[in-house]
This record gives C-alpha cells, structure tokens and sequence, in this order.
C-alpha cells in the first residue's frame, strides 16, 4: 500500500510540475512584442545606442541578470546585460513598448517593469490603449546600483479598453539618475483549464494526506 501512495503521489507531482512551468510561459506573463518610439539617446549599459537591430533588448522575457554569467556580453568591462535606458543630463527621455496582446485590467496588479536604477532616479509610467492618448499609471523611484527591482503597476479601472502601449519617461537628470529597462509585461492571468487541473491535483493531495493520518500507524 505503502509503494502505491509514493507511486501516486509521484504522478500528482509529475502532474503539477509541467503545470508550473508551463505556467510561466503560455499562461503567464504577457511580455513586450515591439518598441514603437524612443528618444535618440536610449542606450545600453555600455552606452550603444538603442537601433531597430537591438530593440529587443526591452522586448519580451527578462534576460538581465547584472552580475551573473548570463544573457551578457562581457567584453572585460563588465556585465552589460540586454538593457536600455538612460544615464547623464539628457531629460525627457522615454522608451514606449507595444504589446500584440493587450494587458487586461485584472484584479491587483497588471504590469510588471524589470530594471535596474540609480539611486536617485525617478521616472513616470504612462499606458495607453490606442498609442494615442497616455493616462499615469505610476512612478518609478530609485533603486539599489547592482541589483534588479520588478516594479508593479495596477490599471485600477482607468481604461475602458486592453492596454497595448506603456511609455516610461524621463523625470530626473543628473547623476544617480540612470535607468535601464529589461523588460515589460503583463500580469499573469492562468487560463482557467489549468487552474481547474492544479487546484485538482492539490484536492486530491490533501484529500490522500487527510486520509492517509487518519489511518493508525
Ligand atoms: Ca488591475
Ligand atoms: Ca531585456
């Protein structure tokens, strides 16, 4: 009986597993397809100008790690990371990324920003249904040199339609200021036969663990 229950609980495991990672990548997060405008001096860590050929440097999935050995070009100098924005004295820089998808304004929260800040940076977020007409989403404040901060954003009923255009913008200069953005996405929203099947296969591993103390030893 024993080796049944371990053979069972090994198929809910095997079960749940792929749900979870899958989870990540076809019912998660909705990430940033295309870069529709940017100012002239958006540029990389190392100070390459963004161009139609690195765009994807804030398109799609996170691919930034800072200090670690992936995703990056180190040419000796450092990890530079697939990441653009701003640095020095120019202001009113912005970057405006455009999703295929639009972002659904679901409970809580609907856009995650990753990046990576100086300490006293300070940057408005706009969202925008139609490419035309920008409302405030938030703000992104300072962050810690070295280490990535996903930033959350709420819709919170402001747009009568899905969202496909997020524009972040310029709103300090001067030193400490840089801003490098990794990437843009939506909240996850897992597709509901995927939940039906997780919160299944965790009933039946509670229901096994409630029967299974019941039982004398
Ligand atoms: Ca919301
Ligand atoms: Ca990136």
């Amino acid at each position: 009986m024993k080796s049944l229950l371990t053979l069972l609980s090994i198929a809910v495991a095997l079960t749940i597993l792929p749900l979870v990672a899958e989870a990540e990548v076809v019912n998660g997060v909705n990430w940033a397809d295309d870069v529709t405008a940017y100012a002239s001096y958006i540029q990389n860590y190392d100070g390459a100008l963004m161009d139609v050929e690195t765009e994807f440097w804030v398109i799609g999935a996170p691919d930034a790690d800072v200090n670690g050995n992936g995703y990056a070009w180190d040419w000796g100098t450092g990890d530079l990371d697939y990441v653009a924005g701003w640095r020095g004295g120019a202001a009113d820089e912005y970057i405006i990324v455009y999703f295929d998808t639009g972002l659904v304004d679901v409970l809580g929260d609907d856009l995650t920003i990753c990046l990576y800040s100086g300490p006293k940076a300070d940057c408005t977020v706009l969202a925008s249904t139609n490419g035309a007409n920008y409302t405030w989403i938030g703000s992104i404040g300072g962050g810690t040199p070295g280490y990535l901060s996903n930033e959350t954003f709420d819709f919170d009923g402001q747009f009568t339609g899905d969202v496909h255009y997020v524009k972040v913008l310029r709103a300090e200069k001067g030193k400490d200021t840089g801003m490098f953005f990794d990437a843009f996405g939506g909240t996850a929203v897992p597709e509901p036969g995927t939940m039906t099947l997780l919160f299944a296969a965790l009933g039946f591993v509670a229901a096994w663990r409630r029967n299974r103390s019941r039982k004398p030893r």
